[in-house]
């Protein structure tokens, strides 16, 4: 009996230290963690700039316990590779245009219709608004979390062949664009001859003169060297190219909500970042341009309407595909704003 006794005390005794362990500890320690983000622009770009930022951030405020890796210049694929792996849970992050999310969902396409934000503050306010809000979290149902939107900017022609002043003067030029129908029915509107491809693809293809010219920021056309191999930009900004930051959704509902919380953070202080750092980079890109050789040609007013006119019947022809309370809504919004 006396032994019984004594048996029962150890028993419970063993019971109450494991609970405590367990209590005390909230369970088990958090765990240490790697996220990988890839992007298509390389190390110069705002784009990683935006991306050390979000690292700074993240190892900073985790207190080393996660650690963010970064992959610049398509090294883990392009865009839409890289949101491919984020939807089958092999990769965390990625950061691409705007445009290439529509192979998952049309509606996107609103956002890539021509000359549709006046200016980057109304940009800002519609994306950062419930409307782009709801863009983000409507990523959730293709398998990825939508973050935050950041900033590639406006769009401007740049070819070897000539020097781009009217929609006349693009006519029969190879163009490479991104993967996105609006952009295609764009420049074939304006006369182009455009092909969709990767930008890890694009230099070569100039180089090896498969296709005359493309489109991209400023920034993108001065850091990605574009210059060696093109003669003239024409600053058309045709289109406004918003990033959207994202997450792969698998991983994320294996997060911890304080992890979550933390990453959400630092995506949108990280955004703040990028964006001002791609504003002011775009500042000295033209001049940059010109000094490695290029011909830069600002539009007069009539020259840069004659693009915005070219272009006009675009948003409804998609209209139907994007579904037409988007365009309404997207379009309401800018008004909105541009009033201020
Ligand atoms: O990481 C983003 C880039 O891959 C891409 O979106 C850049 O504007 C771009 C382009 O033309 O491919």
């Amino acid at each position: 009996m006396k032994k019984m006794g004594k048996l029962m005390g150890v028993l419970l005794a063993g019971m109450v230290a494991v609970s405590l362990l367990a209590g005390c500890g909230g369970g088990a320690a958090p765990e240490k963690r790697t996220i990988k983000v890839g992007i298509g622009l390389n190390e110069q770009s705002p784009q990683y700039k935006g991306l050390e930022k979000f690292k700074e951030i993240v190892e900073r405020d985790s207190k080393g316990r996660i650690e963010v890796q970064l992959f610049a210049s398509s090294q883990l694929g392009d865009d839409t590779k890289m949101m491919t792996a984020l939807r089958a849970g092999t990769l965390e992050m990625t950061c691409p245009s705007t445009a290439p999310i529509s192979g998952l969902d049309k509606k996107w396409m609103v956002f890539d219709l021509p000359f549709l934000f006046p200016n980057e503050e109304v940009a800002d306010k519609v994306l950062d608004g419930p409307v782009g809000q709801k863009y983000l979290d409507s990523l959730s149902t293709q398998g990825i979390k939508g973050i935050a939107f950041w900033e590639n900017g406006y769009r401007q022609l740049t070819n070897s062949k000539v020097n781009v002043k009217t929609p006349a003067d693009v006519k029969g030029l190879k163009i490479r664009t991104m993967e996105n129908p609006v952009h295609l029915a764009t420049f074939r509107t304006l006369g182009a001859n455009p092909t969709p491809m990767p930008l890890g693809e694009l230099f070569t293809s100039m180089q090896q003169h498969i296709v005359d010219g493309q489109e991209n920021p400023l920034t993108t056309i001065y850091l990605q060297k574009y210059y060696e191999v093109q003669k003239y930009t024409s600053v058309t900004n045709h289109f406004y190219s918003p990033f959207v930051f994202m997450f792969s959704q698998k991983i994320w509902n294996t997060l911890p909500k304080e992890d979550q919380e933390l990453i959400a953070r630092a995506g949108k202080e990280a955004g703040i970042y990028q964006r001002k750092t791609n504003r002011e980079m775009m500042q000295e890109a033209s001049a940059s341009l010109e000094k490695a050789g290029m011909v830069v040609t600002r539009l007069t007013p009539e020259q840069a309407q004659a693009f915005v006119d070219a272009t006009k019947d675009i948003a409804g022809q998609f209209e139907a595909e994007i579904g037409k309370d988007n365009v309404q809504e997207v379009k309401a919004e800018i008004a909105k704003y541009s009033q201020k």
